[in-house]
């Protein structure tokens, strides 16, 4: 059995009440160890070390500040298996995705805001004519709680607490309950590279018991989120009335429009990765592909074909392209989808069943499922199903295609597949998203802000938009005689 702790104080320790929770394999469906159910009073312990080590984490230097940050990096990156096999096991993605993604990006997270926080300046105002000057202090906030999914876990957990980190704050944080064994190997990586004790304390556990204690600790002052849409709305109300900064990153329901003009062979391709990678489930997947009439045959046939040769299995062989998914709860849900396309008049290209992975029978693995649709007031095409199930539909012209890809309630992202210029210019300033991407799909650069509009959230990660999410601007006037 491979059992988690809570992370507290530079230390591990067992949840004060002694509760645990079962932690599955899902590419075996098999319970592999326990992860403590920590409650309220985990979090207060949690708390009161991130506030004890606030006063001279805030105050130490940004050059020692980013050394800490950059070794915590490198010990990632020499840990790269360990650390990739342990996401594979706990989350069923496949380890090629572990090791050249997941952990990779983790690494970059903490070297990239390692690097953010020694360039991150704040501005001056010079009052002229007042014989007044005012500048703006950007402080850390103090403790600051981070919540994340188990969809990309030590990559997300990483992407919260690196920038609260750099900019000084002390965190205290909560892995996915599905997926905590990367966020747990992290805290030995941490005390390895000198992080003083307190300064990251990660405590396990559900969403609506650890998660909801995190939320509504009075003097945790800023909450990072990113999970499901529902979750972001629960923590919005409850966090309101005490005036907590938020972040919130939700759903997505991406549209993914391809123009007859576009690069085909690059498109297919990448239409595969942006529909399945990660088995569809990653916010930015496009799962609501739109195709201009003249290809749309064409395009039907050659993207079944391609599909039809993804290989899925066990997450572990290099060679899978899909692993299993996350949970068994979460492979019914994504099943329940699949089996409602018939109700609206939905068409199954291809996919829609489980799979017998030899030696793995109990594991949760699903084909990747192609379902043409005829509208997109479809539930298939306005619901998040976060699975390895996408929709296509052909469209006339680029007003008809704009107006289907807005009318939904998500905004996160969108893709866009054509070589013609003013097109480009048209459509990306009226996609109601907060990513656009042209002629490509996940290409990340970390400076750039992240986040969705509409019911894919509140605020912007990435760049200096996380450091500022992290910190409190204060104006400071200083009135001067001449
Ligand atoms: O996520 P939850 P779930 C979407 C996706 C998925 C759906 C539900 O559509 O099917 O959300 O997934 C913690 N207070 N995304 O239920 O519950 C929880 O413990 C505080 C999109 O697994 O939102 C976990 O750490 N915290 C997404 C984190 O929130 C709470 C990624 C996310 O879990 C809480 C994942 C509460 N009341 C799912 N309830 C994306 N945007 O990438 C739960 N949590």
């Amino acid at each position: 059995m491979k059992n988690v702790l809570n992370y507290i104080n530079g230390e591990y320790l067992p949840p004060v009440a002694d509760r645990w929770i079962d932690n599955y394999n899902p590419s075996s469906g098999e319970v592999y160890g326990q992860i403590p159910d920590s409650d309220k009073e985990d979090v207060a312990l949690a708390y009161q070390a991130a506030k004890e080590a606030f006063s001279s984490w805030s105050n130490t230097t940004l050059e020692e500040r980013s050394q800490i940050l950059l070794k915590i990096s490198q010990l990632i990156l020499d840990n790269l298996d360990e650390l990739a096999k342990a996401e594979t096991l706990d989350n069923g993605k496949p380890i090629s995705l572990s090791k050249n993604v997941d952990i990779p990006r983790a690494a970059s997270n903490f070297s990239f805001f390692a690097k953010a926080i020694t360039q991150f300046a704040s501005e001056a105002h010079e009052s002229v004519g007042l014989q007044a000057m005012n500048y703006t202090m950007r402080q850390p906030i103090g403790v600051v709680g981070c919540i994340s999914p188990w969809n990309l876990p030590l990559y997300l957990f990483t992407w919260k607490i690196a920038p609260a980190l750099a900019a000084g704050n002390c965190v205290v944080a909560k892995p996915s309950e599905v997926t905590p064994m990367t966020a747990y190997l992290l805290g030995k990586i941490c005390n390895e590279a000198g992080l003083p004790k307190g300064v990251l304390n990660i405590v396990n556990g559900l969403g609506h018991t650890t998660g909801q204690a995190i939320v509504d600790h009075p003097n945790i002052k800023a909450i990072s989120f990113t999970g499901g849409t529902k979750t972001g709305a629960q923590i919005a109300k409850l966090a309101a009335p005490m005036f907590k900064k938020l972040s919130l990153e939700l759903g997505g329901k991406n549209p993914n429009i391809i123009f007859s003009d576009c690069n085909y062979e690059e498109m297919l391709q990448t239409t595969v990765r942006s529909s399945f990678a990660n088995q569809g489930q990653i916010c930015l997947c496009g799962s609501r592909i739109f195709v201009e009439k003249p290809i749309y045959e064409k395009f039907k046939k050659d993207f079944v074909e391609a599909v039809s040769m993804l290989k899925i299995g066990n997450p572990f062989n290099t060679d899978s392209d899909l692993g299993a998914l996350v949970s068994k709860e979460h492979l019914e849900k994504v099943k329940s989808y699949i089996e409602s396309a018939k109700d609206f008049g939905g068409e199954i290209l291809f996919g829609g069943k489980t799979v017998n992975v030899a030696n793995h029978e109990n594991g949760y693995y699903l084909q990747p499922t192609i379902i043409e649709v005829k509208s997109n007031q479809c539930k298939l095409n306005q619901e998040e199903i976060f699975g390895p199930v996408v929709t296509i539909m052909p469209f006339d012209s680029e007003e008809e295609v704009l107006e289907m890809a807005n009318d939904v309630s998500y905004g996160l992202s969108a893709t866009l597949w054509t070589q013609n210029l003013d097109r480009t210019m048209r459509m990306t300033k009226r996609l109601q998203a907060g990513i656009v991407w042209v002629n490509t799909w996940v290409l990340r650069d970390l400076r750039t802000p992240f986040g969705g509009v509409k019911s894919s959230g509140v605020g912007r990660e990435g760049g200096f938009e996380a450091l500022r999410f992290f910190t409190e601007p204060k104006n400071i006037c200083i009135k001067y005689q001449e």
